[in-house]
């Protein structure tokens, strides 16, 4: 009965075999947890998504890749050279892996375990009841008929600062920059979405976790900064993207029984 967050699989299928393999997962008794970009730029996404989407006990977030998916299969968003997704899309099961796909949340919050998982982080200025709140706001759209219309206006980097008087399209480009493309912000708060590197290479911008006002959240799980990689900040901020699509390691953190990453 344990339960195990997986960082950015990416479409990484026999890395993440051979990891449940290490973890000796049973499917019927553990849990798995898995914080976005199951697809792309890997090389077997449709193998990915199809494995998570069946297991028995799961939870997963949006990444910026799982959303590029749905964008792109809408014929929003035109393929990326190194798009590795259209293998999802000439699949019998095209339908319910995408449907699958934008039923997910930007946010999962487990009381009892204490831990909140994302893709790329929690705005330095939520709280985690604000950020519960407008994760909610932007999962409703995604289901709902104007999915088409906010996947089409969700790319670009405006606004950077978040206001709560934010309206439509604004707020949720906002509100999705934040929960799957963060990594800084600078002094004034500002999401910095163009830096991308380890903290050391932008000293002049500050890592969204270590914002001096950023409020209490508990616990955070998430992937997405492979520049960062493996990280622990005091029990409380852990990042798991180690990179595997780009021959680095796929990783886990188990959170019951005890809580300890799992390389
Ligand atoms: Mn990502």
């Amino acid at each position: 009965m344990s339960t195990y967050v997986i960082g950015d699989v990416q479409g990484c299928y026999v890395q993440l075999m051979a990891l449940l393999e290490h973890l000796h997962f049973n499917e019927r008794a553990d849990t798995l947890w898995f914080c976005g970009d199951l697809v792309n730029r890997g090389k077997d996404s449709l193998s990915t998504l199809r494995f998570i989407k069946n297991l028995p006990h799961k939870v997963t977030v949006l990444g910026n890749h799982d959303l590029h998916l749905l964008a792109y299969a809408q014929h929003i968003r035109p393929k990326h050279p190194d798009d590795t997704l259209d293998d999802i899309l000439a699949a019998a099961d095209k339908e319910e892996l995408l449907t699958f796909l934008q039923h997910q949340p930007l946010l999962h919050h487990d009381a009892a375990l204490n831990m909140t998982l994302v893709h790329a982080g929690i705005y330095p200025l939520w709280d985690l009841a604000i950020a519960q709140r407008l994760s909610k706001e932007v999962e409703v759209q995604l289901k709902g008929p104007l999915c088409g219309a906010l996947l089409k206006d969700m790319y670009g980097e405006q606004p950077q600062l978040w206001d709560e008087k934010l309206t439509g399209i604004d707020r949720y480009r906002f509100i999705i920059n934040a929960f799957t493309r963060m990594r800084f912000v600078n002094a004034q708060g500002e999401l910095m979405l163009f830096a991308d590197g380890a903290p050391a290479s932008h000293p002049d911008l500050i890592p969204w976790f270590d914002f001096s006002q950023r409020l209490p959240t508990g616990p955070i799980v998430f992937g997405h900064w492979s520049r960062l990689g493996l990280f622990n900040k005091d029990n409380q901020i852990f990042c798991l993207d180690t990179g595997c699509v780009w021959g680095g390691k796929l990783t886990a953190l188990r959170l019951t029984p005890k809580l300890g990453f799992v390389e």
